[in-house]
């Protein structure tokens, strides 16, 4: 059975998937291998190309690439991935920081949530402070979700906790960060309540934030 999730795995580090990406990830299925697994696989394979990026072995182009094969391979896996609830759980802002345009990640925690029964008001990528603050007023949620990829857009992060407190509203709203460059150290350093290293984390966030009564307290 693993021999399928080290093919996924290198086969998206090595970019040299092509079209074959959807046969190889129902046969992976097929074989018994679990959503959950395959989709590490997938991510592994990516850490990789980043690795190789960061080394100069590949070039901008072969991010592009990979990150179209992870598109891909999700919009396979993500029907094998997402739970059903019936249950209603409150809305999360979601949103990619500004100055940030990686949203693979993002849209999987999306799927995610969708699944365990949240409602989910994606904001895409790019996206401003105001915005994010803005979507909260006009949706009474008390939950948001950051992506950040870069190290360079952590202050964009930190800039939407700043936000908060500027519109008076941070008491009233928890605000969690996850992403590649997203450790456990910006809860203090930015002032976030939670970082989520991967999309199951970010359901276990999420449900903490909303299942508490009254919301935050920074
Ligand atoms: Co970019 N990129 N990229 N890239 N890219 C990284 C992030 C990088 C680590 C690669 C590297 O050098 N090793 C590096 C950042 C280094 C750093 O700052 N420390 C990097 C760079 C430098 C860049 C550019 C600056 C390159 C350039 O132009 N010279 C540029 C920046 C563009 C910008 O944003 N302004 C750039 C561009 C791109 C592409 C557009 C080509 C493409 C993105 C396509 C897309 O997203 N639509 C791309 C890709 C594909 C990557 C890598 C290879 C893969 C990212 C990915 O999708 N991973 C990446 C390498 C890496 O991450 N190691 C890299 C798979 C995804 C499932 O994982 O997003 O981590 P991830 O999400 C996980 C968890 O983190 C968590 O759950 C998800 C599922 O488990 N999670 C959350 C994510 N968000 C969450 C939110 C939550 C909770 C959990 O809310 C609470």
């Amino acid at each position: 059975m693993g021999e399928y999730l080290d093919r996924i795995r290198e086969g998206f580090s090595d970019l040299d998937l092509g079209i074959e990406v959807p046969p190889l990830i129902n046969e992976a299925l097929a074989a018994g291998e679990k959503a959950g697994d395959v989709l590490d696989a997938m991510s592994a394979g990516l850490q990789k190309v980043g690795e190789l990026f960061e080394k100069g072995e590949y070039y901008l182009a072969d991010l592009v690439y990979a990150g179209d094969l992870m598109k891909e391979g999700i919009r396979v896996i993500e029907p094998h991935l997402v739970g059903e609830s019936r249950e209603k759980k409150g809305t999360v802002i979601l949103a990619t920081v500004e100055g940030d345009i990686h949203d693979i990640g993002k849209n999987i925690v999306a799927s995610l949530l969708a699944g365990a029964g949240f409602e989910v008001a994606d904001l895409g990528v790019d996206v401003s402070p105001g915005r994010v603050v803005e979507a909260v007023r006009e949706s009474g949620s008390r939950a948001v979700g950051l992506s950040v990829l870069l190290t360079t857009t952590i202050p964009a992060a930190e800039a939407v906790v700043r936000a908060f407190r500027a519109a008076g509203m941070r008491d009233r709203v928890k605000i969690a960060v996850g992403g590649a460059c997203a450790t456990p150290g910006l809860v203090e350093t930015i002032g976030v309540d939670a970082v989520g290293t991967d999309a199951v984390s970010a359901v276990g966030i999420f449900e903490s934030f909303l299942g508490e009564e009254g919301g935050g307290s920074k």
